[in-house]
């Protein structure tokens, strides 16, 4: 087979008849119950959101513990013949649509199966670095955009329709890193209308190339699986740095306001590592990965560049442009996970929220621990006054990124 995909060549989103290129694929024999065959009892995370035609940001979810074979029984409404029934069942597939919380293939199957070959389309991937999609019918993907990586999407069962939209969108998505989740920048608008918005449905059989930094939001049309891999682009050992400091800053903030600004995803992967400290450390990791070498990053490094004077003319910037009205955003969402749980039967005992007293303490804080031990007046860290714009420097270049090897 020759190589379909000259990737260098690809600047907007694009689509392929993957099968009539590869037909003797296993992978297009995949239905849900083949698929529960080949995950066995394994025990995913399913994220259910409730089917009220209202668009959901990331955290608007309940996270149920299922197998495959489980999660598939609950949306066909096959009845139960088990005797400790799966807490799916608490939740009615009429109000609930739900998927298999994304992971790669090497944490999803036991034995990966080598149905397809992404060479075979000229793409130059690993099919452990695959990731594995599974949802019910109109179970969707939040608008945002992946930091990393082009996107080499396969559709497998099912059909999906993608929204996608151009980085030049991005002020009109109303862009945010809360919940912060690495790699995912969220938006908060709804891309439907936009005027620039691409919508594509894409059918089993068929391959979806996302490029770098398009927004999308996506939804089943019908019990859906695909599967995807991302490429590494020249922006990404810089991006890693980004999503270093949206972490650190999150974390830290979370850990000194008792807000709830990490993905429940995050808190998990903090809560597995013990806690304290996973954002020095990722950001010791990014740097490292563009200037080579070891990199040490200490808080008072993280406070300096924050406390930076552009850095804190932006957030004054955008504090101001935001009227300081509102509800903050941990509190918006509690609002609405109680609006969710109204459509719970009455039996259902835990509803899958974590609650706030079951989170684990504050993580670490990064930034409030070294400068309240600091002998240093507060006025060492003051702030400049907030100057009419003109009398502001413009922000300073962005460093270009260098590709580590
Ligand atoms: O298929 C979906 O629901 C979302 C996929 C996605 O976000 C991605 O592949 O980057
Ligand atoms: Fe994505």
């Amino acid at each position: 087979m020759g190589e379909v995909i000259n990737e260098s060549c690809l600047v907007s989103p694009q689509v392929w008849d993957a099968k009539d290129i590869c037909p003797h694929w296993a992978l297009w024999n995949w239905t849900p119950s083949i698929l529960c065959q080949l995950l066995g009892n394994r025990s995913f995370q399913v994220r259910l959101t409730t089917l009220d035609g209202q668009l959901h940001e990331e955290d608007d979810s309940v996270l149920v513990e299922a197998s495959a074979s489980e999660f598939t029984d609950w949306f066909q409404e096959a009845p139960s013949n088990r005797q400790d029934e799966c807490r799916l069942r608490s939740y009615s597939p009429k109000f609930f649509s739900g998927c298999i919380n994304y992971k790669y293939f090497d944490q999803t199957f036991q034995t990966i199966p080598s149905h397809f070959n992404w060479r075979d389309l000229g793409i130059q991937a690993n099919i452990s670095d695959s990731v594995l999609w599974y949802g019910s019918p109109a179970s969707s993907t939040p608008l945002h955009f992946d930091t990393y990586g082009q996107n080499f999407v396969l559709q497998v069962f099912g059909s999906k329709t993608w929204y996608l939209l151009p980085p030049s969108a991005t002020p009109r998505m109303s862009p945010t890193r809360i919940p912060f989740e690495e790699s995912s920048v969220w938006g908060r608008a709804d891309p439907r209308n936009d005027p620039e918005v691409k919508r594509i449905r894409l059918e089993a059989g068929q391959l979806l190339f996302v490029p770098p930094k398009w927004w999308h939001f996506v939804v089943a049309n019908e019990p859906s699986i695909s599967v995807n891999v991302w490429r590494p682009v020249e922006s990404d050992p810089f991006e890693r740095l980004k999503e270093a400091v949206g972490r650190a800053v999150a974390e830290s903030l979370a850990a000194t306001s008792g807000e709830v600004l990490l993905a429940r995803s995050e808190r998990e992967e903090e809560e597995e590592e013990g806690g304290g400290g996973a954002g020095l450390k990722a950001l010791e990791i990014a740097l490292s990965g563009l200037v080579g070498g070891d990199a040490t990053v200490s808080a008072a490094d993280v406070v300096d560049a924050i406390l930076s004077p552009e850095v804190v003319d932006g957030i004054a910037r955008r504090l101001l442009a935001r009227g300081g009205g509102g509800r903050s955003e941990g509190s918006k969402w509690k609002v609405r996970l109680q609006q969710m749980n109204r459509f719970l039967p009455q039996r259902s005992g835990g509803r899958g929220v974590p609650s706030r007293s079951s989170l684990k303490a504050p993580i670490v804080s990064l930034f409030i621990k070294p400068l309240a031990s600091q002998t240093a007046p507060p006025q060492a860290v003051c702030t400049p006054p907030l100057l009419p714009s003109t009398h502001h420097a413009s922000p300073p270049p962005q460093p270009t990124p260098r590709l580590t090897k």
